[in-house]
């Protein structure tokens, strides 16, 4: 087995980067007819239960952690790095131009400390949506939300709550990578040098054969989870109005788990993922998975009170969430860890929404079946049974409906997220149907999601897991557009 340094992956990422390509970046000098935000990456600290936490930002000249924008204004942002280390950030939920999305070497080359890269490009896709560094820093914050107002929702009664989830460990993400990377023997689940792992037992996962299949959930323990920096032993208290509207702007940025939403008393409505429309899903309980949103409104009962609405680990105890109070509202203190572990990320969810703005209904002219393998032992995590390092890419030619058909042959859930394109769910285990326009779609063990979209954004765009430790061990390829 083979440990790999975030040098040697980011090596590796850069060899297989398009040399050819000509960088359309915009001069530093550049200066635009409209306000132009800065983003900062830089250095914080934070308190983790008590204790003093180095971590990254990405933080406004006024201290706001991330960005709130009109989709009217266009994306203008100046990126500084303020970091001692290179970096490069990718705005996770937009459409940019190739060259200006974020991923190293495809094809922007790492921003060096010290250095600026200014962004322009207009926004097709307003919504809830991030921003992030495409690299081990993720695990380090160097993540924060990144909401596009839409113009056409100006007006609506509702206050907007932005939560960031995450998760921290207080080691650093290459110690994370090479834990499960490292030495471990490859005996089974358990045995994991210095990992607690948890198997779940599933009943009749496949096909309903009634068997128990052993499944994987939760490759790394963590120190915390985190709601916009905070644990559930100082939460963070939204002031809310009685008989209010509160519109949930929720965003799994956690690198390697995926949560359920609770929203406890109060029956929720899901009315977007991933920044997309769908036709509203009332419940009390949302799966979000990592790289996702979800956007759910809320009725804040007429009475003095205060709601909890937590983010449930999967597969676990741990829990972490936020607080809307009213004026008098007495604040409850919650445990970090609830009673019971909660399921795996399942398809229930995904398999009742419905775009609210579909695709245009067409035949597709190309169907990639995508066979995400790997295993925990070694591990190594493969789409087609190639990493990273000898990936092959997708074909596409602009003007194509593309249609992926993602199979996961592994015993583990992926989300998997596609650069430089939403799309929309289109078929579950071969029951077609118009699902959910998004970027992120979650993948349980053994099932079949398949996705549409339509090439119009020419360039190599990224296509990988969106567990960083599985994409940082080679779950990536790329959709390539071809002449
Ligand atoms: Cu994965």
């Amino acid at each position: 087995m083979q440990s790999i340094s975030r040098r040697q992956f980011l090596a590796s990422t850069a060899a297989a980067g398009a040399a050819s390509v000509v960088l359309p970046l915009i001069s530093s000098r550049a200066t635009q007819a409209a306000a132009s935000s800065i983003i900062r990456a830089e250095t914080r600290v934070i308190d983790v239960a008590g204790r003093a936490a180095k971590v990254f930002g990405l933080v406004q000249s006024d201290g706001t952690h991330g960005l709130t924008m009109s989709a009217d204004d266009g994306f203008r942002l100046r990126l500084e790095n303020a970091l001692n280390a290179p970096t490069l950030i990718h705005w996770h939920g937009l459409t940019p131009p190739f060259g200006q999305d974020g991923v190293p070497d495809l094809p922007q080359p790492l921003l060096q400390p010290g250095q600026s890269y200014d962004y322009s490009f207009p926004v097709a896709t307003p919504g809830t949506h991030w921003m992030h560094a495409h690299t081990l820093q993720e695990q380090q914050l160097l993540a924060a939300p990144l909401i596009i107002s839409d113009p056409a929702e100006q007006g609506a009664d509702e206050q907007p709550v932005v939560v960031l989830f995450h998760d921290f460990s207080f080691k650093t993400p290459e110690e994370l990578l090479i834990g499960l990377t490292g030495s471990a023997p490859a005996t089974g689940n358990g045995g994991m040098a210095g990992h607690s792992m948890s198997g779940m037992d599933m009943q009749g996962m496949s096909g309903g054969q009634g068997m128990v299949m052993p499944m994987d959930v939760n490759d790394i323990q963590y120190d915390a989870y985190l709601a916009n920096d905070r644990t559930l032993d100082d939460p963070q208290v939204f002031a809310v109005e009685r008989n209010g509207t509160v519109r949930l702007r929720l965003i799994n940025g956690a690198t390697a788990t995926a949560f359920w939403i609770d929203t406890g008393s109060i029956e929720g409505e899901a009315i977007a993922v991933d920044g997309n429309p769908v036709i509203p899903v009332r419940g009390r309980r949302f799966p979000l998975a990592m790289g996702q949103r979800i956007d759910i409104r809320l009725r804040i009962p007429d009475e003095a009170g205060a709601w909890p609405v937590l983010a449930l680990r999967e597969g676990g105890v741990e829990r972490t969430g936020f607080v809307l109070a009213t004026r008098g509202g007495a604040v409850k203190r919650i445990a970090s860890v609830g009673d019971q572990a909660t399921a795996a990320l399942d398809l229930r969810f995904e398999s009742i929404l419905i775009a609210a703005k579909p695709l245009v209904v067409t035949p597709a002219d190309r169907n990639q079946p995508i066979e995400i393998g790997g295993t925990m032992q070694g591990y190594s995590w493969t789409l087609n049974g190639k990493t990273w390092g000898n990936h092959q890419p997708i074909p596409a030619r602009k003007g194509e409906r593309i249609e992926l058909t993602l199979r996961n042959a592994s015993m583990m859930g992926h989300p998997m997220h596609l650069h430089g394109h939403h799309f929309q769910v289109v078929a579950i285990d071969g029951r077609r149907f118009a699902g959910a326009v998004r970027d992120t779609v979650w993948v349980p063990p053994m099932r079949e999601v398949t996705v549409a979209f339509d090439a119009a954004n020419p360039g190599t765009w990224a296509f990988h897991c969106h567990h960083l430790y599985h994409m940082a061990t080679g779950m990536m390829t790329v959709v390539e557009y071809t002449a």
